[in-house]
């Protein structure tokens, strides 16, 4: 349907009241609900911190590391610098307690969390394991948007422990943005009215779609914020950025038409893990491999998903990112041939260097199962098919940081439709 228009009865793009849920410095959350000694506490969770280890990376801090310059993607030596490890130094209130990913618990408390937002949307999308966008628009009015948002931060906290930030706004991202704005343990509520006025002194890096690149583009331009933004002129940006100029303009003035819409089927799974730097013992990358092929296999099993074509994804350094596939005659749900088949891609690289393993599952068809299923929490790692069905091609990169150090253990975030 065109913009502007509206179905007689269907309310307007105003008129829709969403949520945005992302979950306060999430990993570390998860790790203070099974030790609550940690509550309060300076902690560190990433990759590479068993005793010993000087390599890897943070996957996140708590706020009370974030004090002392803790962040998702600093290198393992950095945040020591800063934050030494408490065990070593017991007296010293400057250390923190460094904790290793554990992928699988922090997606079973993603997936309690999800439970309760089923069943306070209207819509539920969910983008990562730990943010997910609601409409509720028939299940609260602006009047009272706030106290529905409490509500939903409270529920989280109550049934399943850990801290929520939650934006409510008229569009998605609006949404996004009041969430963030308030962290920690925040709710921002940002009705109709208040957009423009909300937006305006924001920097223009925080409009969703404008990245680092196009903020220094715009800086040039003399537009920093979004207010500057709204009120350029939408042809300079068009001669400027293209159609992306226009979009920049209307987002800035707090106009988004995405609908908060499920996700679709995926069209692949996949998950990958990076090594601590690169390694050369094959066997150790096989064995990684297999236990990527098992969680692959039982993410197709739980989303009801068989597939065609099996692959895998190996990283050589510098950071060439070669793929290979087989594709199957007939389409399987088969736990030990996505075992074999990647073990079978994966000899060509025994005696390459190799910092980081994947395994994926593509050409995907799905028995009768409920949509709801399929819309999972644990999103994490599914891929846009490859036009070509899994032949050797390049994959999209799904990633959103650039620092490959940074991508952490089976962290593979889908943010394709975020960035
Ligand atoms: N993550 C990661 N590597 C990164 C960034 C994030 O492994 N470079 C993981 C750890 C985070 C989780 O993803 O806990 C969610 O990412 P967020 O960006 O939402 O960060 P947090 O939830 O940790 O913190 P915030 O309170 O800012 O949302
Ligand atoms: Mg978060």
């Amino acid at each position: 349907m065109p913009r502007g228009e509206t179905l007689p009865g269907a309310p307007t793009e105003e008129e829709r009241i969403v949520l945005h849920v992302d979950m306060d410095c999430f990993y570390a959350s998860c790790e203070r609900l099974r030790e609550p000694t940690l509550r309060g506490e300076p902690v560190v969770v990433g990759m590479g911190y068993e005793a010993g280890e000087q390599t890897g990376a943070v996957a996140t801090a708590s706020y009370e590391a974030r004090d002392h310059g803790v962040e998702s993607a600093m290198g393992i030596s950095s945040a020591l610098d800063r934050l030494p490890r408490r065990e070593e130094n017991p007296n010293d209130p400057e250390t923190a307690w460094y904790r290793p990913v554990d992928m699988d618990f922090y997606e079973a408390v993603s997936e309690q969390v999800r439970e309760i937002l089923t069943e306070l949307a209207d819509t539920l999308r969910v983008v990562s394991i730990d943010e997910a966008y609601l409409d509720v628009t028939e299940r609260t009015a602006w009047e009272v948007a706030e106290g529905f948002g409490r509500h939903v931060k409270q529920r989280i906290a109550r049934e399943v422990g850990v801290p929520a930030s939650v934006g409510v706004a008229p569009n998605m991202s609006t949404a996004k943005i009041a969430s963030d704005h308030d962290k920690p343990d925040g709710l921002v509520v940002v009705s109709p009215d208040e957009v423009a006025d909300f937006l305006a002194p924001l920097p223009v890096g925080d409009i969703h779609g404008i990245g680092p690149v196009t903020a220094d583009e715009l800086t040039s331009m003399g537009i920093e914020t979004a207010g500057d933004l709204a009120a350029a002129d939408p042809a300079e940006l068009r001669a400027k950025f293209g159609e992306r100029g226009e979009e920049f303009h209307r987002r800035a003035l707090g106009d988004d038409p995405r609908q908060v819409e499920p996700r679709g089927k995926p069209k692949s799974l996949s998950r990958e893990s990076a090594f601590d730097g690169a390694v050369e013992d094959f066997d150790l990358v096989v064995e990684r491999a297999t236990g990527l092929a098992g969680a692959v296999a039982q993410r197709a099993k739980r989303r009801g998903a068989l597939y065609r074509t099996i692959g895998v994804k190996v990283v050589t350094p510098p950071y060439d990112v070669n793929t290979r596939a087989k594709t199957l005659p007939g389409p399987v749900d088969e736990p030990d041939l996505v075992e074999s088949v990647a073990h079978d891609l994966l000899e060509e690289f025994d005696g390459e260097r190799i910092r980081k393993v994947g395994v994926r599952v593509a050409n995907l068809s799905f028995s009768d199962r409920d949509q709801a299923d399929l819309d999972s929490w644990d999103g994490g790692g599914e891929e846009e098919a490859t036009a070509t069905g899994g032949r050797d091609t390049e994959p999209k990169e799904t990633d959103r940081y650039t620092n490959d150090q940074a991508r952490l253990f089976e962290y593979d975030p889908d943010r394709t439709d975020e960035d």
